[in-house]
């Protein structure tokens, strides 16, 4: 293994600030449309978020856990338990962040309950500092580059007719949730109409390698990538798969952790990564595995969980990481929501870039109006 140096240094040494309330509000944000997937069709996102106040400031952190375990184990129910009886009783005043995080891992898994954490503290600490998140992780501003994951759709008249309002709307890649049937015939569709356009399919984990030869026939269309063929829980049979592809595969819901990336990486389990910074335990570890990836020649990119404008904002300030190569599912808040929490919404500029929210903090307002509008839980921790 090559040695490298670390790409968390500015934010492992930050002290922990002390924390005079800590709360958990759900809040419930109907979709403008409902979002398809091999495992699930999403209605409306059930955010829980958590309100971090600390002398006068206010940060908001998002967990990314749906209130259901169809893509992922973690639920809103398991995050608010381990959050509340498990994470916050070991955050005190004076600890590093570094330190923090290790004792965060004496608790197994749960990735999601503790990125809610850690991204709150260094929001909040950026808050305090006056400065945008991506300037306390050490990184410099620049445009982030932005694409649209378009869901199941019931024809493939209707995908086109997405597809289409993708490429005219200027997103730099876009990807087609697939499934089993679903699949050879509408991405030919897809491709023989926008011959150029890049694209990617997503199958959220519903092959298996029994259907190699299914997916083999996806080769001849010039994907950028096949995201998590197989089971949300495999790495060795993707490694197998891989062998027999010519697409890369990109690996989600397998990738937990920096150990997890250096497994598929030393198997040839994917030539692409897909961080969600939410699933893999928040910021710091993000970085290390972007980094880590980067230098072994794979590329990386920012997923997303149809966050509200709070983790939508972190994942684009975290794209200006180390190693993020590639565009990730970062798209307009339009797409999702006609009314989010937070303010501004992100837009789609010129070229389809995406410009970072350049306030302290994550640089976005929550609003408080909006929030009690769609709150259905309130529960204050501390
Ligand atoms: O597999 O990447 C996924 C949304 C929810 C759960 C899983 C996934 C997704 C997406 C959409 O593909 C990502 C986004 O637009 O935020
Ligand atoms: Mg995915």
């Amino acid at each position: 293994m090559t040695q490298q140096t670390s790409p968390t240094t500015a934010l492992e040494g930050l002290p922990v600030p002390t924390l005079d309330h800590v709360d958990l509000v759900t809040v419930k944000l109907p979709f403008v449309a409902p979002f398809g997937t091999s495992v699930y069709t999403w209605t409306d996102k059930e955010a829980m978020l958590m309100r971090l106040e600390s002398g006068g400031a206010v940060a908001w952190s998002e967990c990314v856990s749906d209130p259901d375990p169809f893509y992922f184990y973690e639920t809103n129910a398991t995050a608010r338990h381990i959050i509340k009886d498990f994470l916050l009783p070991l955050v005190e005043p004076g600890l590093t962040m570094g330190a923090l995080e290790g004792r965060f891992g004496h608790v197994r898994g749960h990735g999601m309950a503790k990125a809610t954490i850690e991204n709150g503290l260094f929001i909040l600490i950026a808050l305090q500092k006056g400065v945008p998140l991506h300037e306390l992780m050490g990184r410099p501003s620049k445009k982030i580059a932005s694409g649209l994951s378009i869901g199941l759709k019931e024809t493939p008249d209707k995908l086109l007719a997405a597809v289409e309002q993708a490429a005219a709307k200027g997103y730099h890649r876009v990807k087609m949730k697939v499934k089993k049937g679903q699949d050879v015939d509408w991405v030919r569709a897809v491709r023989d109409r926008f011959p150029a356009i890049k694209l990617m399919v997503d199958a959220n984990g519903d092959y298996s390698l029994a259907d190699s030869d299914r997916l083999r026939r996806l080769d001849e269309f010039d994907l950028m990538m096949i995201e998590q063929p197989l089971s949300y829980s495999d790495i060795y049979e993707h490694s197998l798969l891989q062998k027999e592809l010519k697409t890369a595969i990109c690996l989600d819901e397998s990738i937990h952790s920096l150990a997890d990336a250096a497994a598929a990486i030393a198997l040839g389990a994917c030539r692409i990564v897909n961080i969600k910074q939410g699933r893999v335990g928040g910021i710091m570890e993000s970085m290390r595995i972007a980094k880590y990836c980067a230098g072994h020649g794979i590329d990386v990119w920012s997923g997303g969980m149809d966050e509200t404008g709070v983790g939508r904002a972190v994942n684009i300030h975290l794209q200006t990481a180390e190693g993020f190569s590639l565009p990730g599912d970062t798209s307009e808040t339009s797409n999702y929501f006609d009314e989010d929490i937070a303010d501004p919404p992100v837009v789609l500029g010129a070229g389809g870039w995406i410009d970072i929210p350049e306030g302290p903090g994550i640089g976005v307002r929550v609003v408080p109006e909006r929030i009690l509008k769609r709150a259905i839980r309130w529960e204050r921790l501390r």
